[in-house]
Formats: C-alpha cells, structure tokens, sequence
C-alpha cells in the first residue's frame, strides 16, 4: 500500500546562515506585537486531538490533509508518528485517521466509513457550523453564493454539503459576473478565514446587483480571524515592517500580511521561521510589527523576537485589542478528563 505524504510547501525564502546586524537607524527601535494573535480554539483543539489520538491509539495515526495549515506543526506531529495523507483511500483498512480543523465533505466521511476506517472529526466546531447552515440553506431550496477561494480545503469542504447548490465567489470581481438561477432565493456564506474587508466588498457587490441576497444567521468568518485582522490594523499603522509569521498556504496568514499593507505598513512579509528575515528587509527600519496566524504556535514568535533583538529590536509593546478565552472540547472519542480531555491551556 502506498503511502503518500502531503507535499509540505517549500520554504520561499532560503535559510539565512548569518545573524542579524544592528544596524543604526534614525532614532530608537522598537517592536509592536499584535495581540491576539497565534492558535486559536480550533487549531488547539485540532493538534491536541492528533497527539491524544497517538498517545490513545499508539503510531502511527493516520491525519487526512494538513491537520492544521503551519509546516511547523505538521513536523512535530510526524516526528510524533503522524502520517500525514492527501486522501483516506491512502490509509490502511481499519486504521484511524483524524480529519484537518479545515473540515471534510460527506463524501470523504462516506470513502473513510466504506474503507473501515476510525474517523476522529477534528474539524473546527466554527467551520462545522457552516456546514450545518449550507445543509439547511440547500434544504430549503436556495442557491448559496460561497465567498471564498476554490480548492482550499475548507471551501471543498462547504461546498460538498450541498454541492448542486452552491457556487464559488473567489473575489469581488467575481461578484460582478457570477450568474445565478432565482435572485429571489439567495444567500451568501462564506471561509472562516478571509479578509474582513474584502467580504463585505464582495457581499457589497452582490448586493447591487441582487438586492434579495440574504445574510447568514450569525458571521461566518470566524473571531478568530477576525480579532488578528483587527489587531494588525492597528499595529500596521505604527510600523515600518511588518512580519507574519505563518505558513504560505494558510489563509488567515496570507490575508494578515495584505491586510497590514492595506492599513500602513511599509512593507510586510510572511515567514515560517526567523532565519527567513533578511538583513535588507530591515534598511532604515525602526518599527518592526509582528503577529501570526491561527495555525502558528507563539514559539516561532519568540524565535523571531530573539533573531530581532540580536538586531536591535529588543523593546517590545504588545498592542492588544481583544480577550480571547474560547475553549473547544475534543472529539467525542478522546473526551476523559475533567476539562473534555483537554490539558489545561495558558
Ligand atoms: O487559514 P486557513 O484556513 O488556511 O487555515 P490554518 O490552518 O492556517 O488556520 C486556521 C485553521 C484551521
Ligand atoms: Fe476555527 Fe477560526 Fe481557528 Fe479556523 S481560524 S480553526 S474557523 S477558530
């Protein structure tokens, strides 16, 4: 049997061997770090749910896709003895397999039940959501424009719910020619993990053109999302440079760093890890921003605030502005302990 890894993206931009210089600027420098940023409820719920699926099950554990969109954690999952597959026809007859945070479609719960498998759904309980309003939207006969971008996972997911139902607005353009059957039938859904803005412009766009579309019951792009959006906003507008660090095919990373060079920032990149940082990127740089996506655990936060104290940057203001306490409870199968067989969290 074959088994196939998820090709894990490549790393943009080489290792950098050197260390950072501290180069002198025009007056002091200083980092601005967003608050909240970094995990969110379900990706700690979703890589927690692969470790006690080890612990509980023993290795390997079988994961379909990415558990969560960060090189970082899909590495230190497989040095666990996860095996990471593009597709559960992929994994042995019988075996478990946990499903990614971004959710799954019925027809791969169906290929993983026909094949014998032991599904662990870690599917975050805000994308489940979601799913539940495309089935009862499709239930009742409406046509569901999903605001979001084809072939990623969670997009494939939604829309295989109700997939004669639903058509695919990757952007605002896309809002001004899509072709729709009853305008007087209509409603928008939309990822977790897009930019705030951009939606509402798309949604705008729809709007004009069917003034009927109706709205989801309750915000589909998630707190999560949406508190780091607001908090680069503000950072972005103080900042010289900002740095995300996140993974190149996460979402809710990528839109971090438009985002931040929407609302001021001079310049903004995406790293997966410090050693990314180039010396140029720091030329005449006094106020460096920084936060992470969802799926980026805060030690590559930490490394990257070490690399750029050793360059200067060593006075640090956290810019917070929102709380975030949500806590998931794990999968059915792994519920024990007193807090749903979670480990208590920070
Ligand atoms: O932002 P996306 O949806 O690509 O996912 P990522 O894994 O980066 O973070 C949130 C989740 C799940
Ligand atoms: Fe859930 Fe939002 Fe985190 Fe995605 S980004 S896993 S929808 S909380």
């Amino acid at each position: 049997m074959s088994q196939t890894a998820v090709a894990l993206p490549v790393p943009r931009v080489p290792a950098r061997r050197e260390s950072l210089r501290d180069i002198p600027v025009d007056g002091p420098k200083k980092i601005l770090l967003a608050a909240p940023r970094g995990y969110c409820a379900g990706v700690d719920r979703a890589v927690i749910t692969v470790e006690k699926s080890l612990e509980r099950y023993g290795a390997p554990v079988y994961v379909r896709k990415q558990i969560v969109h960060n090189i970082h954690v899909v590495r230190e999952l497989e040095a666990k003895g996860a095996v990471f597959v593009e597709e559960v026809d992929e994994v042995p007859e019988g075996a478990h397999v946990v499903f990614s945070a971004h959710g799954v479609s019925p027809a791969v719960v169906d290929s993983a039940s026909d094949r014998g498998l032991q599904a662990i759904d870690a599917t975050c309980p805000l994308v489940t959501k979601v799913h539940r309003e495309a089935k009862r939207f499709a239930r009742d006969d409406f046509e569901i424009l999903l605001v979001g971008h084809e072939g990623h996972e969670e997009v494939e997911g939604t829309a295989g719910e109700a997939p004669e139902h639903v058509t695919i607005v990757n952007n605002p353009d896309e809002a001004d020619t899509v072709v729709v059957q009853d305008p007087s039938k209509l409603v928008w859904l939309s990822q977790t993990t897009l930019s705030v803005d951009e939606t509402m412009e798309t949604v705008n766009r729809l709007r004009a053109r069917f003034p009927e579309l109706q709205d989801p019951p309750s915000d589909d792009i998630c707190y999560a999302t949406q508190n780091r959006q607001v908090a680069i906003k503000k950072v972005a507008a103080d900042a010289d440079l900002v740095i995300v660090v996140g993974s190149e095919n996460s979402s809710n990373s990528v839109r971090l760093v438009e985002v931040a060079l929407q609302y001021g920032a001079k310049a903004a990149y995406l790293v997966d890890y410090a050693d990314e940082v180039r010396q140029e990127w720091l030329d005449g740089v006094r106020t460096v921003g920084i936060t992470s996506g969802a799926s980026v655990p805060d030690v590559l936060v930490q490394q990257l605030m070490r690399e750029l104290a050793d360059a200067g940057y060593a006075d640090v203001e956290e810019v917070r502005t929102a709380e975030e306490d949500l806590i998931f409870s794990l999968p059915k199968e792994l519920r024990d302990g007193p807090r749903g067989g979670r480990r208590a969290s920070a």
